[in-house]
């Protein structure tokens, strides 16, 4: 049996609701809407403009029901680790961007009750400034204590569109109040966090609930809202068509998750300090990844060259980076975090490290592309030696597989074969876990990478001398 199920994406820099086509022998995916995610600078931070993309996604339906009446089921997902404040189902305001810089007190706030070394050990997170946990930590006392839930995005959107709250186990576990796989109540209590706004957890694969009535009729259709793995980085985990016992794997967009797939979480020192986070996957499995800076860095530089009136195509761009020579630096300095003008910020890198910066645009380009090839390389050898797996090659998926200078040098520094693609792998994975879910397909998180393979085949760079 074969059926029709629709994907909301929501990424950092734009949304997408997919119509994917699954059977035995069948993986096809057609984008029926796309909007932009614009985020937006207030008085008080930098927030999300959910309410546009509610728009956009429901918009996104109503076309997907148009275009596919028989839409069995739904799936979300999005970024992780934000989340928006309740009260009596209102939203409190706008959910803020985790790139605001409003995290540091909540990151001060959190480590002097628990240091991150035992937090680690609670929960396998990499420390990362904006994980939900230190979020909360920054958010004024008496807009929590009013608030009587907090829903991460996909968890809203699903609200929005079922009216059940509840939150999804792969995104939740990017709060860091997770241990194996439950709402740490203990670590909730200590950090004060109110433990009536955490809903209850489902598992990719539940249904949430069926679209609300008074949306059917809005939006042509009815359908069952299934969670997939609403982080994005777990669904596109699910469609890597590799074998996790051999393979590495960068889901690179705006940002690059380099890891390994492993069935426990490893929280040794090792993985502590090498910065790697045990994610919380579909089918239990564990995403042992770095956050690498990613393609973010590349595109905030091409948006401040845009804003001081440059006419920048990127395709060029990349074709005249390939022919010029440029030194690395440290993408993961925590300076390349927030928005902002990184050709200054590069300057500076390199001007405190006494190496010449790059001149020219295509140097700057490459230069880029070089250090982020470098941590990739170095990253995914990290995690074959801390998750223990033989690592031969690597599966670069989402945008940056269409980036044929960043798959090639990932390549040349790993000397390990990168396969490239699927460039859709966030949709595909909640395609398929919804498909399972209704029955067009069965199987294990394997068979599932085996249709992902036959279906995509990728493009693979060799290692060059
Ligand atoms: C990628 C991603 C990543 C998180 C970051 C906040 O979109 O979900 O896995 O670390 O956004």
């Amino acid at each position: 049996m074969s059926g029709s199920v629709a994907a909301i994406d929501l990424g950092a820099t734009s949304g997408r609701v997919i119509v994917g086509h699954v059977g035995a022998e069948t993986l096809q995916t057609e984008q029926v809407a796309r909007f932009l995610n614009t985020p937006v600078q207030t008085s008080d931070g930098l927030h999300w403009d959910i309410l546009s993309l509610y728009a956009g996604a429901t918009e996104g339906l109503r076309e997907a029901f148009r275009a596919n009446a028989d839409i069995a089921s739904i799936g979300v997902d999005a970024w992780a680790v934000d989340y928006g404040l309740l009260r009596s189902g209102r939203l409190l305001g706008e959910p803020y961007h985790y790139r605001d810089p409003r995290t540091a007190a909540g990151v001060a706030r959190v480590h002097e009750r628990m240091p991150h070394p035992a937090l680690f050990a609670r929960n396998g997170l990499q420390f990362l400034p904006f994980n939900t946990l230190y979020q909360f930590a920054a958010e004024d006392p008496d807009i929590l204590a009013f608030a009587d839930s907090a829903l991460l995005i996909p968890d809203l959107i699903g609200y929005w569109l079922t009216g059940e709250a509840r939150a999804e186990r792969t995104n939740a576990s990017t709060t860091g109040l997770l241990r194996a796989g439950e709402w740490d109540d203990e670590l909730v209590a200590a950090l004060g966090i109110p433990r009536r706004i955490l809903p209850e957890l489902i598992s990719p694969g539940e249904a949430l609930g069926p679209l609300r009535a008074g949306l059917t009729a809005d939006l042509g259709g009815s359908a069952t809202v299934t969670a997939v793995g609403s982080h994005d980085t777990a669904s596109a985990v699910v469609a890597v068509p590799m074998r996790p016992d051999a393979a590495a794997y960068i889901s690179c967009g705006t940002w690059g998750l380099v890891g390994v797939e492993v069935e426990r979480p490893v929280l040794s020192d090792a993985a502590r300090e090498a910065g790697f986070t045990n994610e919380g996957g579909v089918d239990g499995r564990i995403r042992l990844l770095r956050n690498v800076m990613g393609l973010w860095v590349l595109s905030e530089t091409v948006r401040t060259w845009q804003r001081d009136g440059h006419a920048i195509d990127l395709p060029s761009l990349l074709a005249e980076a390939a022919e010029v020579q440029a030194p690395i630096f440290d993408v993961d300095d925590p300076r390349f975090l927030p928005p902002g003008d990184m050709v200054s910020r590069i300057d500076a890198w390199f001007a405190e490290h006494g190496m010449p910066a790059p001149r020219t645009r295509a140097q700057y380009a490459r230069s880029i592309v070089e250090s982020l090839a470098q941590a990739f390389a170095d990253a995914a050898a990290d995690a074959g030696r801390i998750g223990g797996v033989d690592v031969r090659s690597i599966h670069i998926v989402g945008g940056g597989a269409l980036n044929a200078l960043l798959c090639q040098r990932t390549a040349d520094r790993s000397g390990l074969p990168v396969a490239a693609g699927p460039v859709e792998a966030t949709a595909l994975g909640n395609v398929l876990v919804q498909a399972r879910a209704a029955g067009f397909v069965g199987g294990s998180l394997e068979a599932l990478r085996d249709l992902v393979a036959r279906t995509h085949e990728p493009e693979v760079y060799l290692p060059r001398a």
